[in-house]
């Protein structure tokens, strides 16, 4: 049987994209990227996973409260909400990330859906041995995300071209998607999937 494959779309939301609270430079460049994995999911009808980090108003991960980061992404706000260019098709599994006040949250096995089910659970029901991971940002959710799912036991593939990176130092995103690699996964584009498929 083939491996079943579910994507995973991990934070593309107003906050990290330009203009938001913690914008991403270009974040929003790759939606019609994600756009298109989308519809190659759904057509196969796998499994389509987006993640949302969604804090409390008092959370250890923001600057005010002793974290790194800007308020950002807060529950139920338009901050919080997806870009609106991203195109959810409507059998997208939504979960949630950051809820925690004491946690960071990075990575989205740290989610649940809304009935508190968490992504790792999610995914073994539904039988998935691979998942391929896009979104924002590549030197933090994608990265965290990423290196937890090999842990667990997942093969993954890291989406080239359908990620990017909020770069505190300039080599972030480069640096993280060679752990990634090194740790296990391997590296897709569009073009290579397409091809693939034939
Ligand atoms: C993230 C910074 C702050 C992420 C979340 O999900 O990549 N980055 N909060
Ligand atoms: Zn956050």
């Amino acid at each position: 049987m083939k491996t079943k494959k579910a994507l995973l779309i991990v934070d593309v939301q107003n906050d990290f994209c330009p203009g938001g609270a913690l914008g991403v430079p270009e974040g929003d460049k790759i939606i019609p990227k994600i756009n298109k994995y989308i519809k190659i999911f759904s057509k196969d009808k796998l499994p389509i996973f987006a993640t949302r980090d969604w804090h409390p108003v008092r959370t250890r991960h923001f600057k005010d409260f002793g974290g790194s980061w800007p308020v950002h992404c807060i529950q139920n706000t338009r901050g919080a909400a997806f870009h609106p260019q991203l195109k959810l098709s409507p059998d997208i599994i939504l979960v949630y990330k950051g809820i925690d006040p004491q946690k960071d949250g990075y990575s989205a096995f740290e989610a649940e859906d809304d009935r508190g089910i968490d992504l790792v659970r999610l995914l073994k029901k539904l039988g998935i041995k691979e998942i391929y991971i896009g979104g924002l940002a590549t030197d933090y959710c994608v990265k965290f995300t990423a290196l937890e799912a090999l842990k667990q036991g997942f093969k993954v593939k890291i989406l080239l071209d359908a990620i990017q990176g909020v770069n505190l130092k300039p080599k972030d995103s480069e640096e993280a998607i060679k752990l990634i690699l090194k740790k296990g996964a391997k590296k897709i584009t569009l073009k290579d999937l397409l091809k693939k498929k034939g």
